[in-house]
């Protein structure tokens, strides 16, 4: 029998070479950026996988869609293809572009902000958006269940809330003290982990019951919605497409970064299903903001490569290949003895560092160390997930733990070949063998917000 079911969809066309520079060369590289890998510059790296975020190829259909671009100021062509895709596969009425994922969240954010320290709640926020709700004067606060936080143990839906928290929290706070729902699927933050069906539709239920809106973060929906067809029962003869539109059936609206699921190098979306009013506040924030409402800071040729984007990545035969070069990943690294967060989920493969290095405190960051090893073994550049991105306590100054300390392998689509990462995997698996002798990371240099991107570091002793 032929098993055709993770080979490639695609043939290649394109190529854009890379090239892997000495370990003198990356050191001094290391060095000059403050081991900080976004401080390094990508030729410096072999191989990518800081994020899966506009790091996609596009097909040539999409190629082709920019040289339709319609550039006019107002009512594009583009614009109307866009939102014709939004309503097919969302069934949503409004859809306003937004230059990226952030861009939506800032124009809607402070619109559902029902007062400054009112909440936010969600599985997870990603960074950013926990950021902008905190710009908006509201407080961000997660509820994801207590087994995404076990990487060794299988669950298969790691991205659910935790409901039962999720409304003790809203009765102790009162309802008038919570601004929205954000449902983030797949749940970045925790290992791209899937949120089920059943989950969401509840999570709808007990929106309803307590008169707060919902919406959804759909940077990954297509993803979420390959495993909600692979694990969940009742959803294995349905269709990525009718999973998709029960899944925002559920919700008032979404904010999407259309880099990844829609596999463009730049875009977002603002979708809202029906409320009216929401989308004409929506749409005065727009303008200021982003743009006109017909192009929200994209070109007109953007708008195009992501409608045609937002089809190619509902594609079964694609997600079946794509999740299943994550597994791939994962298993290799799980045959080598690496711990990682477990199941894989659908971007990237989160490893587990606090196991890997028990020695190194959260406060020298552990899976910074192991991000940086990686580096100088093999050029991979992959990204933390842990202590160092999560910051300081704003009221005592203090370091916060982390519940995890994650290295996050994130693959970018339709990039990488199974060669590459077999690369990745041999990196790490050789980096077992010397990891007590690996050393966490003090601080030289610490911005107060966002500190991950531009802080620079020294190892401890050096
Ligand atoms: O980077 P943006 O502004 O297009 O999207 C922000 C954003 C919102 N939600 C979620 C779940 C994200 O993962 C996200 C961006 N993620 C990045 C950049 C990442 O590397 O994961």
């Amino acid at each position: 029998m032929i098993d055709f079911s993770k080979a490639e969809p695609f043939k290649i066309k394109m190529v854009e070479p890379i090239r892997m520079i000495s370990r003198e060369e990356r050191q001094a590289a290391l060095e000059r950026a403050g081991y900080n890998l976004f401080l390094l510059r990508a030729e410096e790296v072999y191989i990518d996988l800081l994020t899966d975020s506009g790091t996609g190829a596009m097909s040539d259909y999409q190629w082709a869609g920019l040289m339709l671009g319609d550039e006019s100021y107002s009512g594009s062509k583009n614009f109307y293809n866009l939102k014709n895709a939004v309503e097919d596969i969302f069934g949503y009425k409004y859809t306003i572009p937004t230059h990226q994922g952030r861009g939506a969240e800032q124009v809607l954010f402070p619109i559902l902000t029902k007062h400054p320290g009112a909440y936010a709640l969600s599985n997870m926020h990603f960074d950013t958006t926990k950021a902008h709700v905190e710009l908006a004067g509201g407080r961000a606060v997660n509820f994801v269940i207590e087994e995404a936080f076990d990487t060794g143990t299988y669950h298969p839906f790691k991205g659910n809330f935790d409901l039962e928290k999720m409304e003790a929290f809203i009765q102790k706070e009162g309802v008038e003290n919570i601004s929205f729902i954000l449902i983030t699927v797949t749940c970045n933050s925790c290992g791209g982990q899937p949120v089920s069906m059943a989950n969401i539709r509840a999570v709808s239920q007990l929106g309803k019951k307590y008169g707060i809106r919902v919406f959804i973060d759909a940077a990954r929906y297509a993803e979420n919605a390959y495993f909600i067809k692979q694990r969940e029962e009742g959803y294995a003869d349905k269709s990525i497409r009718e999973i998709v539109k029960e899944m925002f059936s559920y919700a008032d609206g979404f904010t999407m970064s259309a880099k990844k699921d829609a596999i463009v190098n730049i875009g977002g979306l603002l979708g809202i299903k029906e409320d009216e009013e929401l989308y004409n506040l929506c749409c005065a924030r727009t303008v200021p903001m982003e743009g006109f409402i017909t192009y929200g800071g994209l070109a007109g040729r953007d708008m195009e490569a992501l409608a045609r984007g937002l089809y190619e990545g509902l594609d079964e035969h694609y997600l079946r290949y794509r999740i299943g070069q994550v597994e791939y990943l994962g298993k290799r690294l799980l045959d080598g003895g690496v711990p990682i967060q477990y199941p894989v989920g659908g971007h990237a493969v989160f490893v587990d560092a606090k196991k890997i290095l028990p020695h190194i405190p959260y406060y020298q960051f552990p899976a910074q160390a192991l991000a940086n090893e990686l580096y100088l073994d093999a050029g991979v550049r992959g990204v933390e997930i842990g202590s160092f991105l999560l910051g300081r306590d704003p009221d005592t100054g203090e370091n916060l733990q982390s519940p995890m300390e994650l290295l996050r392998l994130t693959i970018p689509r339709r990039v990488y070949t199974n060669n590459h990462m077999d690369v990745v995997a041999d990196g790490l698996i050789g980096i077992m063998e010397k990891a007590d002798r690996l050393v966490g990371l003090e601080f030289t240099y610490e911005p107060k917000i966002l500190r991950h991107f531009t802080a620079r570091l020294r190892p401890v002793g050096r």
